[in-house]
Formats: C-alpha cells, structure tokens, sequence
C-alpha cells in the first residue's frame, strides 16, 4: 500500500530556532518569502544546503529546516562552490549581507559570476554592517553618516546588480523585502536557474540604517517594465543604474542561459576520459623524480 505524502508548506521549512533579528528588521520579510518559494518549488529539505557569510543576515541558515553552513566572514561563496562541485545533486543558495559579500567576500563574487557557478545568491542589503553595529558598508550611500564616518560616507557606493552584471553573471534581479509576493517570485525563478543566479533584496536595519529606513523606501521602489528584454544586458545595465522613472528599479535585470562551470567541468571531464594519454599513474609519475 502506497500512502501519499502531503506536500510541504512554507511552515514546515521553519527550523525550530526562532529568528534573532530585531523587531521590524528587513530579514523577516525575506525569510518569510523564501520560505513561501520552497513551499511553491516544494524544495527537497535532505537534498538542500543554505550556506552563509558572518552578519545578521547570514544567520539565515538556523531558521531553515534544510541543512546549513555558517561559515567565516566573507566565505559564503567559494564554500558554497565546493558544496556545489563536490555534490552537484543538492540544491545550494548562498545567503548573506552587503558587507560580507561586497566588503570582505568582494574579491570571489567576480570568479563566481565569470564561471557562472551553479548556485543561487540571495544578498540582504541594508546599505550598512548590522551585526557590527552600523558601520559603512560598500552600498552605504555617498554622505551618509554612520558610526565610521562621522562626516558622512566619503566613497561611492558600489553597485551590486551592474557589479554581477558585468562580471557574467547570467541571473540578475532585484528586490524589496517589503514586496513579499516579488521576492518569492523572484527568489523561485532564481532556484530555478541554471548558472549563477544573484538576487539583490534591498531590506532595511532600522535599528541601525536611520537613513534607508522602510519610510524613505516606500515611494522609491519601482518595477521594471513588463516589456523589458531579459536577455539585453546593455537594458539591463542601463536600469541597474539609472533606475526607473526616478526609482529604484525592481524585477528581474537579466536572465540567460549560458553552459554553467558544471557544464564546462563535465565537458573537461569527459574530454579527459576519452583522451587516450589519460593514465593517472603516468600523469603521477611525471612528478615524481
Ligand atoms: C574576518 C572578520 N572580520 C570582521 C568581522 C566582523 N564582522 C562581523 S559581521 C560584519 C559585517 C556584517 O555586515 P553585513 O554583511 O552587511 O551583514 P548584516 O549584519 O548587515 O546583515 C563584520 C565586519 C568578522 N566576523 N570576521
Ligand atoms: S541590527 Fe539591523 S540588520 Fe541586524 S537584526 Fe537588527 S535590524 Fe536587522
């Protein structure tokens, strides 16, 4: 006798630890999104590993029943590409905080776009390191005054989206986390991507962030035209930094299919094989005097 099982809803992705941000954080609003997006995708939880950097943000795996790597500041990428080469069947997203991933991790996110790495990249960006907090972080506006710059930020803020777009990554959207129905949208299409896929969540630290506050956002969202073309990336590029009719442009920017570093591996692989100089023991003995 077979029995059919029911399938999972978004609470039965809750982990049984309660999430630690502070009351009114950005984070909840993408928790509750992503959860919604594995109960729609009904996401295998034995098959599926969130892996994350250091920050509020990146505490992100604890609340999820699904396995979970808490990793050093910074790391969350190149530990997410190990996970995802080293057991290419499980579904692998990346989650973490604007400081972790354009600070300290800045240097892996052009190798990991540039390789198209099949994984799924969900940054929460507060435009400011909350864990720590309130310092400048790389996406704190120009002037902006936070707890290390007194007189106001005296750099340019990077641009994450046009960042991952240069860089090749083959997914690139954006979101808001009080638009909860957007982002699960967005974050279901980016699970569903084969490649690298990033998505940017803009989502607010009002304990620390007194400036990108849920009021100062509430008539700067946009969304991208319905008749955006996904597969242009000068379009794409051109709404990363100008944004829409005066707004911050939301949707999604770019999306393409291109052989992922699986795909390119694989091909190496099987090229090696065929090859008929392929004898491990006479590779090995070259090396040995
Ligand atoms: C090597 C190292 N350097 C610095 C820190 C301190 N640190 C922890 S989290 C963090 C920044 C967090 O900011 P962000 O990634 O934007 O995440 P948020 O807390 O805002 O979600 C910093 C600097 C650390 N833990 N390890
Ligand atoms: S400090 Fe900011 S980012 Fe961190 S939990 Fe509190 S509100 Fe959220």
């Amino acid at each position: 006798m077979t029995t059919a099982t029911e399938p999972l809803k978004a609470k039965d992705y809750k982990s049984e630890i309660p999430p630690t941000w502070c009351p009114g954080c950005g984070d909840y609003g993408v928790l509750n999104a992503v959860l919604k997006a594995f109960a729609d995708l009904q996401i295998d939880i034995n098959n599926t590993v969130l892996v994350s950097g250091i920050g509020c943000s990146s505490r992100f795996p604890y609340f999820v029943k699904t396995y979970g790597m808490h990793t050093a500041h910074g790391r969350v990428l190149p530990v997410a590409t190990g996970v995802k080469m080293a057991r290419p069947e499980l579904e692998v997203i990346a989650f973490g905080g604007d400081g972790d991933g354009f600070s300290i991790g800045g240097g892996h996110v052009p190798h990991v776009a540039r390789k198209n790495t099949d994984i799924t990249y969900i940054m929460m960006d507060n435009s400011i390191y909350g864990l720590t907090k309130g310092q400048m972080s790389p996406t704190t506006p120009l002037g902006m005054v936070t707890s290390t710059t007194p007189y106001g930020a005296p750099d340019n803020p990077l641009n994450p989206l046009a960042f991952c777009l240069t860089y090749g990554a083959t997914f690139v959207a954006q979101g808001y986390s009080s638009k909860s129905k957007v982002v699960e949208d967005l974050v279901k299409r980016a699970i569903k991507h084969k490649g690298f896929s990033f998505v940017n969540i803009i989502s607010p630290c009002p304990t620390f962030n007194k400036v990108n506050t849920f009021d100062f956002y509430k008539d700067r969202i946009g969304e991208l035209p319905a008749d955006h073309n996904t597969k242009d990336l000068n379009a794409a590029l051109k709404y990363a930094f100008e944004g829409i009719d005066g707004k911050i442009a939301t949707g999604v920017f770019y999306d393409v299919d291109k052989p992922s570093l699986l795909d390119r591996l694989n091909g190496i692989k099987d090229k090696a094989k065929a090859s008929v100089d392929y004898d491990i023991n006479k590779i090995i003995d070259d090396f040995i005097p």
